[in-house]
């Protein structure tokens, strides 16, 4: 599995699905949320309103329909409320349960976006750590490439020194 981090747009990437950062609702919100719901057109969020919602830590799939990527996993983080509160095994789920979702569906190249990071609150270190332990610890055969999508390069210079 290649595994790298970039600065990017996500709803720019031409993968086999984007992940988004979404809110239990899954009808859209801020942040890379909203970016992904602009980009990808109001069939996103009828797609997304048959779903009932999602969990923290769950992921659910859509179509991409204007995205240049396929799918859309949508996935829940934490709202950080200090780290004692189960944040670190549900951004780990989040990791986890999107990738499970992406090979039951042969998605092969995913792309993630900072999950939780923004308005939720998590320290970027930290979520950095759990995103690249959790994708490392994978242990499935059919994902072949993970792009962790950072928007800033502050974002960026922390997963470039996690990977090294
Ligand atoms: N491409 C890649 N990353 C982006 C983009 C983009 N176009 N836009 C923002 N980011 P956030 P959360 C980064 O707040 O913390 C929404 O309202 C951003 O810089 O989008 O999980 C949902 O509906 C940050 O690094 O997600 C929820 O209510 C990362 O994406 C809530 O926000 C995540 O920031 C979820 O909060």
């Amino acid at each position: 599995m290649r595994l790298h981090a970039i600065r990017a747009d996500i709803t720019t990437l031409s993968v086999d699905a984007i992940v988004n950062a979404a809110n239990s609702s899954l009808l859209g919100g801020g942040g890379v949320d909203g970016a992904i719901h602009r980009a990808a057109g109001p069939e996103l969020v009828a797609e997304c309103r048959l779903l009932g919602g999602c969990k923290t830590g769950e992921a659910k799939l859509t179509r991409g329909h204007r995205l240049l990527a396929a799918y859309v996993i949508h996935t829940v983080g934490p709202v950080w409320r200090g780290g004692e509160h189960g944040e670190p095994d549900l951004l780990a789920d989040c990791y986890r349960n999107a990738l499970a979702l992406a090979e039951r569906h042969r998605l092969r190249r995913i792309a993630f976006p900072c999950i939780g990071t923004g308005i939720y609150g998590y320290p970027l270190q930290a979520a950095a750590r759990i995103a690249i332990d959790t994708v490392l610890a994978h242990t499935g055969t059919g994902i072949e490439e993970v792009v962790f999508c950072c928007y800033s390069e502050a974002d960026l210079a922390v997963y470039a020194g996690l990977l090294g």
